[in-house]
């Protein structure tokens, strides 16, 4: 596996500035996360720094790391081009950089959508896409504040953020995204029984 100074050498070829400094802020951010929740931190600040590696790809090329994978996708996921580059990364991650470690290939393969049953390292990354020092939206100081309480309710936070704009939009929604948002939602309301 590259390591952490080969794979910054590495971004900097492959990302633009902002995408760049964005990929700095999740690796700090899924650093401290690993810290409050007892995560590996060096685990979390290395899937951080490469989960968008692919996000500025063209998408033909997406595509192409994405049909090397063993994965089974819907028709449904080829038309949502927004939801490749993570898949498409943990592939590259493993060609070409070496990456074995399946926790941070699954937490880099479903950082945008999230999945039901995620791990702890996927939550971590999940969320830390979303609270980075670098991000700003109307909701971002509710998601850090979350983030500090728990990392479910952070999550749920999350899907409920991306899928309501979607939904607003007329965007398609994926299939995992909704099994994760169906799964805490479910979760949330047999506590509450
Ligand atoms: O790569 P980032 O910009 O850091 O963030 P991201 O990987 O979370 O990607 C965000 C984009 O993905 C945003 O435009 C919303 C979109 N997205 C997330 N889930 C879905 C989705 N788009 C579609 N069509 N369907 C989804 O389920
Ligand atoms: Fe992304
Ligand atoms: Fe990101």
């Amino acid at each position: 596996m590259e390591t952490v100074e080969q794979v910054k050498m590495r971004m900097e070829r492959m990302l633009k500035p902002d995408r760049l400094a964005h990929s700095y802020g999740v690796a700090e951010e899924a650093r401290r996360l690993a810290g409050r929740y007892g995560a590996d931190p060096q685990q979390a600040y290395y899937a951080g720094l490469c989960h968008d590696i692919c996000k500025n790809m063209p998408l033909e090329e997406q595509l192409q790391w994405i049909k090397r994978s063993a994965i089974i996708l819907d028709s449904a996921f080829y038309r949502q081009p927004p939801i490749w580059h993570g898949f498409a990364a943990a592939q590259y991650l493993r060609e070409e950089m070496g990456v074995e470690d399946d926790d941070i290939l699954q937490a880099v393969r479903y950082h945008t959508t999230g999945r039901a049953g995620m791990s702890l390292l996927e939550k971590i990354i999940f969320t830390a896409d979303l609270t980075e020092r670098g991000r700003d939206y109307s909701d971002v100081e509710t998601v850090r504040t979350l983030a500090d309480r728990s990392l479910e309710q952070a999550v749920l936070y999350i899907l409920r953020y991306t899928l309501g704009k979607l939904l607003v939009n007329g965007s398609p929604i994926c299939r995992d995204a909704w099994e994760a948002y169906n799964q805490l939602v479910l979760a949330q309301t047999t506590e509450n029984l």
